[in-house]
């Protein structure tokens, strides 16, 4: 059985989504954010020594870190269906946006967050640097996304999975409205039924509005 340790409004939304695609069982145990600091409770040190969400258990084997965790639940389960395979000419597509996700896009959303709380010290860290670097990424997917429903291999994949935290956090943060395509595709994902039922597993999920 499946454990999947969620915190409340995070990116542990979206491996609550995978598993649904994928049909896999599997059981949620809810944590909530420290109503001040908006950190995870202590308790999810003792899951894995970062105490970050997602993190996930299968008979005792912890997996963290939620792009290793999708792509290696997208190879090995379903026959790969939500995969690209090795060989595949959209095998790369599928690994770039697989990764860019949390290895380009989250930083300047996440410095936005932090630079934010500085207040007005932050501001010209804020215009000068995080609010175009925003604006850069989120332009650069506008246009991949121009006459695609989807980030990859012209289907359904989990790298879609993968983005959709991005597009929520764009939206949360403000400023997705200017990017039509990220948009449309948003809409697209949170139309799926397996989106629909994680909502309902994960609980009340405000960056998702
Ligand atoms: N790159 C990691 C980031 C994990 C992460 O920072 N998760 C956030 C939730 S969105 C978290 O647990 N924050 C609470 C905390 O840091 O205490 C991943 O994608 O899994």
């Amino acid at each position: 059985m499946i454990i999947v340790h969620h915190l409340e409004e995070s990116r542990s939304q979206r491996v609550l989504w995978l598993l649904e695609e994928l049909g896999l069982d599997f059981e949620v145990k809810r944590y909530a954010r420290n109503a001040q600091t908006r950190l995870a409770p202590p308790e999810l040190k003792s899951i894995h020594p970062l105490g970050k969400s997602p993190v996930i258990e299968r008979d005792g084997e912890v997996f963290a870190e939620s792009a290793a965790i999708i792509e290696y639940f997208a190879d090995t389960e379903d026959a790969g269906q939500l995969a690209v395979a090795a060989g595949d000419p959209a095998r790369f597509d599928y690994l770039y946006w697989l990764h860019f996700a949390e290895g380009s896009a989250m930083l300047p959303l996440l410095l936005k967050l932090y630079v934010g709380m500085l207040g007005e010290n932050g501001a010209p860290l804020m215009q000068m640097r995080v609010e175009p670097e925003i604006d850069n990424h989120f332009s650069f997917i506008n246009t991949h996304l121009e006459g695609r429903d989807y980030f990859a291999a012209d289907r359904f994949t989990a790298a879609d999975i993968q983005m959709s935290f991005v597009l929520d956090a764009g939206a949360s943060r403000g400023g997705l409205e200017r990017y039509p395509n990220l948009v449309r595709v948003r809409k697209l994902q949170q139309a799926r039924p397996a989106y629909q039922r994680a909502l309902e597993k994960g609980g009340p999920y405000k960056m998702g509005q």
